[in-house]
């Protein structure tokens, strides 16, 4: 039993299916015993895309996404996928490779102090110095991703923890010899024998079910009190954020209470789709007028921030009830007339049952419906609107409105143009938007629609990209084609070759990192690259301006 074991079998035993990684000698047997466990080790090109993916999984699923990154550069490089991930309040798993536990701080190899790098950006960051903890520690690493206020969590897992200790015995016994010849090489040989029965020493147990927290359930007086509120309203606008969604797999009873409490609804982030395309009472313009104009604003899951300029969108004379995991957040910027701390779903779905009789408020109703109505109309004259020397944008994002399947997902990764694919794509259901959230990452795309795709298979899967947003992440095409199942859907391509296989992981030589080689059963992909552009040929990846890719001639967007 290696580490590596030890690592997989917690993520087993925790329904992770797919392990996001780009590898390394550091973190190779944990690949290898996730492999053997029949868990999915999908290998990107960078490492964000790697936590990016992961982040999707987490999103669609509910289970933290994984990710396993290489020491030094392997963590360096997830920085910014991380902090969209904390920012996002997505549960996401990080486990990072080091150098081994004698060498820290002694100048080997991609060792660099890991802690200090992520601390700032998760939930929990923690090294394991013996082979005991790391199943425990793993399993605590879950329940904190997941519990609370979601977020990312990292656990550097050092090289000489997961190879076979007899292995690394051996290695270490190499660094001293058989014979001690002085005084100093019998304390080395001491000072070592008692290092590895510190790693080794203790026993280990097998993994426990998954510990699921409990769900933050808002307070039933705050819930009273929102629907006593909400019985004398006239002019009620409801807006739901991303962090109602956290519960994926309670999505479907949310719609139910959300088109129960019949309010008028805007819905942003991850939310976009809860109710489906076209339900009566969602709105998808004049959000800033309709909430100067309410006697009561119900925040689910949404923070005052820049996207409601501060809480200043919000009619200062309203009754403002916000509901959030977040202390924080609940309070930012403005304090609500009633703050419910506590998962937002829960808070609406509880507002659904208490809120019985409401007052009839057919002309507000009207009044934002026909605002509604007459900016589609505005719209619909600037999509005909001719742009020279490019596609305009309105007009592609009303044709990718059109071809969408019942079944898809889309994955916005741009600036203005995803903007305006905001307000007028429709996606199609619950759970069928993913964006960064609030801290605007350009590069999201491909990692999220990678995630996406394994998470359903079936569903067409879309990037939107700005022609700017698509240099990011544009290379993971050659994993889509090598890392998708073969006719799986819609997220596919051609165009790359395979030439064969050179064994082992990207650039993990003999030893390196100080660790006792490569294990077998890795393959690196080897492609041709000057065949990039071929693999372009995706149906799926749309670009503003004058980069528009239509592959496969199956549903060609026009140009
Ligand atoms: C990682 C990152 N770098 C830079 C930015 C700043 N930024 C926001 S929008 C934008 C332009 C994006 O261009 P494109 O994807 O083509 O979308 P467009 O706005 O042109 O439609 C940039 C650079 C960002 N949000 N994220």
């Amino acid at each position: 039993m290696t580490g590596g074991d030890l690592i997989a079998d917690v993520l087993k035993q925790q329904g992770v299916s797919w392990l996001f990684t780009l590898c390394g000698g550091h973190i190779s047997p944990i690949l290898v015993s996730a492999k053997a466990r029949g868990i999915r080790v999908v290998d990107v090109r960078h490492e964000a895309n790697a936590v990016f993916a992961a982040d999707a999984v987490a999103r669609l699923t509910g289970v933290p996404g994984v990710a396993a990154v290489t020491a030094g550069p392997g963590a360096t490089n997830t920085v910014t996928a991380v902090k969209n991930a904390q920012l996002a309040q997505s549960p996401v798993v990080v486990l990072g490779g080091a150098t081994a536990t004698l060498l820290k701080g002694r100048g080997s190899l991609q060792d660099i102090d890991q802690m200090a790098l992520m601390r700032p950006h998760v939930k929990w960051a923690t090294t394991v110095d013996r082979v005991s903890d790391l199943g425990p520690t793993l399993e605590k690493a879950f329940l904190t991703a997941r519990s609370g206020l979601p977020g990312p969590v990292f656990v550097e897992c050092p090289v000489d923890l997961l190879y076979d200790p007899s292995l690394v015995r051996q290695w270490y016994a190499a660094k001293t010899g058989d014979k001690a010849r002085s005084l100093r090489d019998l304390a080395l040989q001491w000072y070592i024998r008692r290092h590895l029965r510190k790693v080794f020493g203790e026993g280990t147990t097998a993994p426990g079910a998954p510990r699921r927290p409990t769900p933050a359930a808002p307070s039933p007086g705050g819930v009273r009190r929102a629907a006593n509120y909400l019985s004398v309203s006239q002019r009620p606008v409801l807006l739901i954020g991303s962090q109602a969604l956290l519960s994926p797999s309670e999505v479907g009873t949310l719609a139910e209470a959300v088109g129960a409490l019949g309010l008028p609804v805007y819905l942003s982030g991850m939310a976009r789709g809860l109710l489906g395309p076209d339900h009566s009472s969602q709105l998808r313009h004049h959000r800033k007028q309709a909430l100067r104009e309410a006697d009561l604003v119900i925040l689910a899951g949404t923070p005052c921030d820049f996207r409601l300029d501060y809480g200043d969108h919000i009619n200062r004379g309203a009754v403002l009830i916000s509901a959030n995991l977040s202390r924080v957040d609940l309070n930012k910027n403005r304090r609500p007339t009633l703050g419910v701390l506590g998962a937002p779903d829960l808070f609406l779905r509880a507002l659904a049952r208490e809120a019985k009789g409401q007052p009839a408020r057919a002309a507000w109703m009207d009044t934002l419906r026909a605002r509604d109505a007459q900016r589609e109309a505005e719209i619909e004259t600037l999509w005909e609107a001719p742009s020279p020397g490019g596609v305009n944008p309105l007009w592609l994002c009303r044709e990718i409105d059109r071809a969408l399947d019942p079944d898809s997902v889309i994955v916005a990764d741009g600036g203005d143009f995803v903007s305006s694919a905001a307000y007028i794509t429709r996606p199609r259901g619950p759970l069928s938007w993913l964006d960064p959230g609030a801290f605007g990452t350009l590069g999201v795309g491909a990692g999220f629609a990678l995630g996406a795709k394994l998470v359903r298979p079936s569903a067409e899967v879309w990037i939107l990209y700005g022609d700017g947003s698509a240099g990011y992440s544009l290379v993971e095409a050659d994993t889509f084609v090598h890392r998708l199942p073969p006719g799986g859907g819609r997220l596919r391509g051609q165009g790359f070759r395979g030439q064969g296989g050179r064994r082992g992981p990207r650039g993990a030589g003999r030893g390196q990192g100080g660790g006792p080689g490569r294990p077998p059963g890795l393959r690196q992909r080897h492609h041709r690259q000057d065949r990039l552009p071929q693999g372009l040929d995706l149906d799926v990846i749309m670009a503003a301006g004058n980069l528009i890719y239509s592959g496969n001639g199956r549903r060609r967007v026009p140009t």
